[in-house]
């Protein structure tokens, strides 16, 4: 369970019944206004994995109250549930008072072939955990290291109901995603692809 210092592996920590109540709320959030959107990349192009956030929009590379990167609609609001949700797992995966005021939802769907380059999350002004949540299909997950985009790194299998942790020594860590895949989530779940869920403190207001 402990993959790197300050990253930490809980698989299955969501039950079938706590990844339902997730996956029901993520596809509420998908809608409009503020809702899904392909994220378009300062270079022209296009993510494959589809987003919707939470608290603070992210666009590359900041946080704003409204989708700056779209027709300007006020992000949806940051419910108070998924910030214990966030402090229950960073206290079974870390310990301590686990008291993070968790203000930014990041909701990432993944299609058949959606795929995230290696990159760090560093547009937070602050410290705190990340917290992940794996929801549907498995993926391919891919942890290097500080320095750069490239090895050593060390590639995992998350699954559906899976809790990643990131902190520390590996909060800045480049991170990617190379594939999913497909066809591998609990057929309970009635999800056809990969949904991640990133709880972040944003440092802002
Ligand atoms: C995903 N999401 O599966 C991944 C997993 C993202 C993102 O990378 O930015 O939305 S969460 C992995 C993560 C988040 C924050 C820090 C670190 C990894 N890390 O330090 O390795 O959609
Ligand atoms: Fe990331």
């Amino acid at each position: 369970r402990r993959v790197a210092d300050g990253a930490v592996h809980l698989p299955g920590w969501l039950d079938l019944a706590a990844q339902r109540h997730l996956l029901e709320a993520c596809r509420a959030w998908a809608g409009p206004p503020a809702g899904l959107r392909a994220v378009r990349m300062p270079g022209g192009g296009q993510m494959s994995v589809r987003q919707v956030c939470l608290g603070w929009h992210w666009y590359p590379y900041g946080y704003a109250r409204t989708v700056a990167d779209g027709a300007g609609e006020p992000v949806k609001p940051f419910p108070g549930w998924l910030g214990d949700l966030g402090r229950r797992a960073v206290r079974d995966a870390v310990g301590g008072a686990a008291d993070h005021a968790y203000d930014i939802a990041l909701v990432n769907f993944y299609g058949a072939g959606a795929r995230m380059g290696m990159h760090q999350d560093r547009d937070e002004r602050a410290d705190a955990p990340v917290v992940s949540f794996s929801l549907g299909d498995d993926c391919l997950f891919r942890f290097g290291n500080v320095h750069g985009r490239g090895r050593p790194w060390t590639d995992l299998r998350l699954r559906g109901g899976d809790l990643f942790v990131f902190h520390g020594a590996s909060r800045l860590a480049y991170h990617g995603v190379p594939r999913t895949f497909p066809g591998t989530a609990d057929p309970a779940l009635g999800l056809q692809g990969r949904v991640n869920v990133t709880l972040r403190v944003s440092g802002l207001r």
